[in-house]
């Protein structure tokens, strides 16, 4: 067998460099860089390797590895899988700094490389600097950590062993239903370790997705559940985007006349105005979407984890005699709520049950009221869109500026957490599919801005816009310094409420009083943060990183700024002060939180009663 003798980490950079993917016939190359922060537990191993000539990995140089691990998730999503990237860091701090971003990546079933250094293998300089050391089990290092967020783990304890785990990363990465973060462990000895690889294991390698295709059972049994349903609902998730079954799905719903709503991540698939587009289902979701799926009587869950946020799923399909379809590649996600599960690719899953269906002549009972509801949807969001707050700039009204007015239709926006997500999966208007970016299967803080640089990596001609809070924005942007450095075109907008206001909206909504949620200084009188309002100067704080500081404080100062970023040709920040309280509400959806059963505050136990009689409606399972 030949071979070549190579480094540990030599050999794991000769291998990324050559992984492909295909999907229907297209083949691109998968692995397209390395973001993250050496330290002394990879700089010398893996570091000299990406230092090296003789590959096209490249490297970008994080200011956290949080953010390295955010920008690599934003990369993969943009890239609608077909691409991502590996993220590196040092041992024991660095690597912990990780595991959130491994976390967000699972969660969201997105393909990222975590590649922690790792403790010495020979244990000769035990223990080295940075070594968590457990006195109870040598084995544990902080790269265990990693085990409960990722979907493949291994640890590359000698050489040799890099094959196998390299083979098994790229079987997660790839696969559609596993897909998540996976973690390979690198002991900082052992990736500068020789071996002589054979030439085989770093040829180069085009992996396939396949499409699983459903049985002749499966479409028959789908088949007739919709026949027997006289208004069935499609809740249409992340996995419809990602099996670009967009096209499929439009054609379904005209030809059976079916209204779908949208998740989190399956927003922007369909574009909004396709007549059967509910848009955001859940406790975020629309009027529309919202009262239909009460009605419904059965559910189509397609290419949806059917999250409880993003969906309501356990509440809202409330006509007793709802039934759920559960249509997924991943056979977890298809067994939920009790559904039937069809384990089978979206795209192909509904060109299959279509054409069963159409010799039927199958037609819903929805009649009017799908085209009803949308209309008054649509004027409730026109409405939002011209809000105006005396004195003030409202948030919804950002959006609808943004959305309506301003963005290019090609524009990618990007959010994750706060009160934002939710105002955008409610009355964002997609006009171009694929560009609606949301994080919002583990909601991270701190998403936002590395994401939009990893998105505007995988986009380099569209402008990428994050829209995102004060609160997200302060727990985590250095990655801003890093788009400064690329000189990557985004856009930053923050929309300064100057606090947690959607937790504060939450406890208020609980009976509880405003309590460490509002930014604000602490009162001598009262000894709690009552005081004034914290003021922060976010384009300064962009300016210092060698970014554009913008400010808006009106409707017109708004505009001129987006159109001035639009210009620039570097990384911009939007610095806007909204009114607290002005983002939007639930619209006819409930959400079960751990309210106080007992407290001196009767609004409080009013509000534990309200859970009770809430869940007298929802599923038990
Ligand atoms: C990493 C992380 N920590 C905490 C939370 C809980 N959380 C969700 S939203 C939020 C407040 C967000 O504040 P901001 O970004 O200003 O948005 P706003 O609610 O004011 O719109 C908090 C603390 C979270 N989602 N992620
Ligand atoms: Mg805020």
């Amino acid at each position: 067998m030949k071979t070549v003798r190579l480094t540990m980490a030599q050999a794991l950079v000769a291998f990324l460099d050559q992984q492909y993917l295909e999907v229907d016939g297209e083949v691109t190359k998968f692995v397209a860089g390395v973001f993250g922060i050496f330290g002394h537990g990879v700089v010398v191993g893996l570091g000299e390797a990406l230092a090296a000539e003789g590959h096209s990995l490249t490297f970008y140089q994080a200011k956290t590895e949080q953010g390295a691990g955010h920008a690599a998730i934003g990369f993969a999503k943009q890239s609608d899988r077909r691409a991502m990237m590996a993220v590196t860091s040092s041992l024991g701090p660095g690597a912990l700094n990780m595991v959130t971003a491994a976390g967000t990546a699972t969660v969201n079933r997105l393909p990222v490389l975590f590649l922690p250094g790792d403790t010495y293998a020979c244990r000769q300089p035990d223990p080295v600097l940075q070594q968590v050391e457990q006195p109870c089990d040598s084995n544990i290092t902080a790269s265990d950590a990693f085990k409960p967020v990722s979907k493949y783990w291994d640890r590359v304890s000698r050489p040799e062993q890099l094959m196998t785990a390299m083979i098994n990363a790229m079987r997660v990465l790839t696969d559609p239903a596993e897909t998540g973060a996976v973690t390979v462990a690198l002991p900082q000895d052992v990736q500068g370790e020789a071996y002589d690889y054979p030439v085989e294991f770093l040829a180069k390698r085009i992996h396939h997705l396949e499409r699983r295709i459903p049985s002749a059972g499966q479409i028959q049994r789908a088949v007739a559940m919709i026949r027997a349903a006289k208004r069935p609902y499609i809740v249409c998730g992340g996995g419809v985007r990602y099996a670009a079954a967009g096209p499929e799905l439009q054609a379904f719903c005209a030809k059976f006349h079916v209204p779908f709503a949208e998740t989190q991540g399956g927003k922007g698939t369909v574009v909004w105005d396709d007549p059967y587009n509910l848009s955001g289902i859940g406790t975020t979701g629309a009027l529309a979407a919202n009262r239909l799926a009460k009605e419904a009587d059965l559910v189509i869950a397609l290419g949806t984890r059917l999250g409880d946020f993003a969906t309501c799923s356990k509440w809202l399909f409330q006509n007793p005699d709802c039934q759920v379809l559960g249509i997924n590649v991943a056979a977890f996600d298809a067994y939920k709520m009790n559904g039937e599960p069809i384990i089978a690719d979206a795209k192909l899953a509904l060109a299959g049950i279509t054409e069963a269906l159409a010799g039927t002549g199958y037609r819903s009972e929805w009649g009017e009221t799908i085209q009803r509801e949308r209309a008054i949807w649509q004027k409730e969001v026109d409405s939002l869109y011209s809000q105006e707050v005396p004195g003030g700039l409202s948030q919804v009204r950002c959006l609808g500026e943004l959305n309506d007015r301003l963005l290019p239709a090609d524009a990618i926006v990007i959010s994750g957490s706060g009160s934002i997500p939710s105002d955008m999966q409610r009355v964002w208007r997609v006009r171009t599919p694929g560009t609606y970016h949301m994080e919002y299967g583990f909601s991270c803080m701190g998403y936002e801005v590395a994401a939009t640089l990893g998105a505007r990596l995988a986009c380099p001609d569209r402008p990428v816009v994050a829209v995102m809070g004060d609160g997200a924005y302060t727990m985590l942007h250095t990655e801003l310094l890093t788009a400064v450095q690329e000189s990557a075109k985004v856009i930053i907008v923050v929309l300064d409420n100057a606090g947690f206001q959607c937790i504060d909206n939450l406890q208020i909504s609980q009976g509880i009083i405003h309590f460490g949620n509002e930014w604000r200084r602490r009162e001598a009188g009262t000894g709690r943060l009552t005081g004034a309002s914290l003021e922060v100067d976010y384009a300064k704080n962009a300016e210092s990183w060698g970014a554009k500081g913008l400010r808006a404080r009106t409707v017109e100062e708004f505009r001129a700024a987006v159109r001035q970023a639009l210009l620039e040709d570097g990384p911009v920040l939007i610095d806007a002060k909204v009114t607290a309280k002005s983002m939007t509400y639930g619209y006819e959806s409930w959400w079960r939180v751990g309210t106080a059963q007992v407290s001196d505050n009767p609004a409080v136990v009013q509000a534990a009663q309200d859970v009770k009689e809430q869940l007298e409606k929802a599923r038990k399972f």
